[in-house]
């Protein structure tokens, strides 16, 4: 069992090599590898359970069998010498826990450690700052230009930090597998990496008030020209939408709503 289960690891693990493995397929694998494991015990134990329900079944003109030891309740099964069966069953259960363990907390310490590495290595990041507000969200870029919705290039690595300007707040976008806690005066950091230019919407995780399921931003995912485009004509400057200009009417009427 434990044989299979690392092929399929080794797998799901070559299938992203070459690039940066963004934590959307770091976290499909692990997924995908418990899924697969899970079915593969789950099919063994309840086929052996109906193999010995139909083996040890009542016969009437066989009983009592002759050949038949059947297992009295509470007795420790013995067959196969030894507690042998119990044995390999305990062993093989702990191989693979253990090597799940082992193999999940390589897998997230590399997303926590990838953006460092990527620095280092000098790979292009792009990095964004991320605040929560009643209700709404501020993307600030490298540059100082402040807009309500987060706009990236497609195939970059975007290193997100996240705060909050008032309550605590939740940064996510679940597509992209992306999820920070947003905590005035502190901040966490997420990364992610899209694949295609596309839009997601991101929201917040974390109920803060009235206005908590409108607390959303639209995520635009763009061509990386495209991207270098808009990003040189921004100067530095905030767009309409940001909190700091009021924010769009849903949001400026829930804040108002908000207000004691
Ligand atoms: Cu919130």
């Amino acid at each position: 069992m434990p044989v299979s289960g690392g092929g399929l690891a080794a797998e799901v693990a070559l299938a992203g090599a070459g690039g940066i493995r963004a934590p959307a397929e770091v976290f499909n694998s692990i997924f995908v590898v418990f899924l697969g494991l899970g079915t593969l015990v789950g099919t063994v134990v309840i086929a052996y359970t109906l193999y010995n329900a139909y083996k040890y079944r009542y016969r009437e003109d066989r009983d009592p069998a002759p050949d038949l030891d059947r297992p009295e309740l509470g007795e420790l099964p013995e067959s196969g010498g030894k507690g042998k069966k119990l044995f390999l069953s305990f062993g093989l259960s702990a191989v693979i826990v253990l090597s799940l363990i082992v193999w999940t907390y390589g897998t997230l310490l590399y997303v926590e450690n990838r953006p460092a590495e990527a620095a280092q290595e000098g790979t292009e990041i792009l990095d964004v700052h991320v605040e929560g507000y009643q209700f709404g969200w501020n993307f600030t870029y490298p540059n100082g230009h402040t807009t309500g919705t987060l706009r990236v290039p497609a195939n970059r690595m975007v290193n997100l930090t996240v705060t909050s300007r008032d309550v605590f707040h939740n940064f996510g976008i679940p597509e992209l597998r992306v999820k920070s806690d947003a905590i005035p005066g502190q901040t966490t950091n997420a990364w992610f990496v899209a694949e295609e230019p596309t839009e997601y919407t991101a929201n917040c995780y974390e109920l803060c008030g009235r206005g908590h399921s409108y607390m959303d931003a639209e995520v635009v995912v763009m061509e990386p020209e495209a991207f270098e485009e808009w990003y040189a004509s921004t100067n530095g400057t905030a767009a309409n939408g940001t909190a700091s200009e009021s924010g769009d009417e849903s949001h400026s009427d829930l804040e108002e709503a908000a207000r004691p």
